[in-house]
């Protein structure tokens, strides 16, 4: 395609709401971050299947052991269906897996806390798929086609994420004072690295006026994460927990919450890889790989001695 012309229609779609499709022309810049983007996001769905899998054998009744896992594969699900987006940007499966396993690409910095007890499933559930369902939402208008049709099948499957952990702290927070005390302790410990998903402020975030200009992103970093915090709090409330923030308030002009200083320095240590379980996380990820790799060798055989004979018939 002519490079002017690939230009000007990629333009065009943009400034109209139109979606980039795979074939399109795109910049290079553009590619590059969306594969970055993408691929951090599936790598996210994955790892973040470790803190809740280790509960499944703990889960407190059959049904809570039977929902559990029903989250947890869907995780698997939205990874596969997110690594199948970024491979139309031109990268296969196995260099993302590398990528991941070796540090050049990151995960979501909240799956670097340990879960501790019950009352974390339920806190992972109301707070971590909460803040993605309000990152993914806007997602889903995203200016990269298979980017923005990935999210729409897992913001519906979030939501029943979300309401599965906040009905877990629901039962936690009516049920007895050392049962109360676990849901607010859950709170304590995930509030802020909750808040920390969203990534730097937007004056710390080098990607943000690009992203946004190009639309791959349609709402900054503080602005979804206000969004959250109010659609957050009344919440707890509700529960009868405290957020865990001494400056909390409401500011009845602009109708919306305000809240103290978050610990940038645990963030950016976390990202970059001195959170509490990076190196747990990744090491539990490349066993899962190496374990795997007779299953991938059998699946490709499979392929190899039956891919001629379908070429044959065709
Ligand atoms: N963790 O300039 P920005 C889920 C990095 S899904 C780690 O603001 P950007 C479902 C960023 O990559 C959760 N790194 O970057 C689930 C960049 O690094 P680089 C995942 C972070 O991309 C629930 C640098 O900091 N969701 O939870 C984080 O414009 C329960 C500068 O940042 C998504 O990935 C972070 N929190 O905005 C699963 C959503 N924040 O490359 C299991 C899609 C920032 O310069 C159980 N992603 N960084 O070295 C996005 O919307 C964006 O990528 C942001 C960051 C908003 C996360």
């Amino acid at each position: 395609m002519d490079q002017q012309y690939g230009q000007e229609r990629f333009a065009t779609t943009i400034e109209s709401d139109e979606k980039v499709e795979p074939r399109d022309w795109m910049p290079d810049g553009y590619r590059s971050t969306l594969i970055r983007q993408m691929a951090q996001h599936a790598h996210s769905e994955v790892i973040g299947m470790q803190p809740e899998a280790n509960w499944i054998s703990r889960a407190p009744t059959l049904m809570r052991k039977m929902i559990l896992i029903a989250k947890v594969q869907d995780e698997a699900g939205h990874g596969l269906y997110l690594y199948s987006a970024t491979e139309t940007l031109g990268v296969s499966r196995d260099e993302l897996q590398e990528m991941l396993h070796s540090g050049q690409q990151k995960y979501s910095s909240i799956f670097n806390y340990p879960t501790l007890n019950w009352a974390d499933m339920g806190a992972i559930g109301w707070l971590v798929d909460g803040a993605a369902i309000v990152n993914q939402i806007v997602l889903q208008r995203t200016s990269y086609g298979p980017y923005s049709r990935a999210m729409v099948k897992i913001c519906k499957e979030e939501s029943f994420h979300a309401r599965q952990g906040y009905s877990i702290l629901m039962v936690l927070a009516q049920g007895s004072e050392e049962q109360k005390a676990m849901a607010q302790d859950a709170l304590d410990r995930w509030w802020w690295p909750s808040l920390m998903m969203f990534g730097p402020h937007d004056s710390e975030s080098p990607h943000t006026e690009q992203s946004m200009a190009w639309k791959i992103k349609r709402i900054t970093n503080d602005d979804l994460r206000q969004m959250y915090i109010d659609q957050t709090v009344p919440q707890a409330h509700y529960l009868g927990l405290t957020i865990p923030d001494p400056e909390l308030s409401f500011d009845e002009e602009t109708g919306h919450w305000s809240i103290g200083a978050i610990d940038w320095d645990e963030f950016w240590a976390t990202i970059k890889g001195d959170g509490r379980l990076n190196r747990e996380r990744i090491a539990h990820k490349v066993k899962a790989w190496e374990d795997g790799q007779w299953v991938r060798e059998g699946a490709m055989a499979y392929a190899d001695k039956h891919t001629p004979r379908l070429n044959k018939s065709a």
